[in-house]
């Protein structure tokens, strides 16, 4: 496997970074995660913009333009000659000394682009849906690390997953500090309510995802009427159906929460039609490239 460090593609095993970057020190940089299918990159352009906010918010500069940023993402994966790919953009502040001053970096940061295959939850889930719990652990504020900063600092929703998996459950639902439904631990949240689609305001500690956002353009292109809305727990457990969204995770039917049944229990007929559409549209929209 080629992994893309600092502008060359090194193998998998020489791609070593320094234990003095900051990114490994502090968790201090920005990440994204894309995916492509059949040769096409699924919504690149809005990941390298959002790769490109989480900078600007955290002050770091990259030294790529978006454009070069695209064609070293294109040219990992062609290097992995990879048809149906998950990529890992990293950029961090890169290498300075111990202390959190981020002047001691000296702008030099570090780029590594990963291209691989990955299938985030067994298949079983996607066809019977999934049984999801309410986590201890508060999303983040927004007046403290805001959730839609993709930084390298994940440890607020790693421990969000370990709860949830310690509790026997493959993701955990993270509520605000208000109690208010905020998202889950890579994916946000849609609920189901009498053939109306409802997902929590990304103020709410919740990361504007950019599959939530072609699942809401999907859904005006089915002419479902959706709402960014402000959810409790009630209104999700008395909701008809309910699925997450992630580019990692793609679409997953949510069948169970905190013991209450959704629904039926199975996986809705409106969530179904959106994996559908969402299938639909991965195969045709996208950038393209040769392998
Ligand atoms: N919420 C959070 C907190 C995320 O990190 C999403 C929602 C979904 O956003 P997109 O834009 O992908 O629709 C994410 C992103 C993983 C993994 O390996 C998943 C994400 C990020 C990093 C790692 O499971 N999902």
């Amino acid at each position: 496997m080629k992994i893309y460090l600092n502008g060359e593609l090194v193998d998998k095993s020489k791609a070593k970074v320094s234990v003095f970057d900051h990114g490994y020190l502090y968790g201090d940089g920005v990440f994204e995660g894309i995916r492509s299918y059949n040769k096409l990159v699924f919504k690149l352009k809005e990941h390298i913009d959002r790769l490109y906010e989480s900078a600007h918010s955290i002050m770091i500069d990259i030294p790529l333009t978006k454009n070069q940023m695209e064609e070293a993402i294109i040219r990992t994966i062609k290097a992995n000659k990879l048809k149906d790919a998950y990529i890992r953009v990293i950029v961090s502040r890169g290498e300075g000394d111990l202390g959190l001053d981020p002047r001691k970096c000296k702008g030099n940061h570090t780029i590594v682009i990963i291209a691989d295959k990955i299938s985030l939850f067994p298949n079983k889930l996607y066809k019977e849906g999934m049984e999801i719990i309410t986590v201890p652990t508060v999303r983040n504020l927004c007046e403290a690390v805001n959730p839609q900063i993709k930084s390298l600092n994940y440890l607020n929703n790693v421990l969000a997953k370990v709860e949830a998996i310690n509790s026997g459950h493959q993701e955990g639902l993270m509520l605000d500090h208000l109690g208010y439904v905020a998202e889950c631990t890579g994916e946000n949240i849609f609920v189901v309510k009498q053939g109306e689609l409802f997902t929590p305001p990304q103020c709410m500690g919740t990361l504007r995802g950019i599959t939530r956002d072609t699942v809401l353009d999907i859904s005006k292109k089915l002419k479902i009427p959706a709402h960014e809305h402000v959810l409790t727990r009630h209104e999700f457990y008395i909701s008809d159906e309910s699925f997450l969204t992630g580019t990692a995770a793609e679409i997953v039917p949510v069948v169970r929460v905190d013991g209450r049944k959704i629904g039926t229990g199975r996986p809705g007929k409106i969530t179904k039609r959106i994996m559908e559409e969402f299938q639909k549209i991965t195969k045709t929209d996208g950038v393209k490239y040769k392998i």
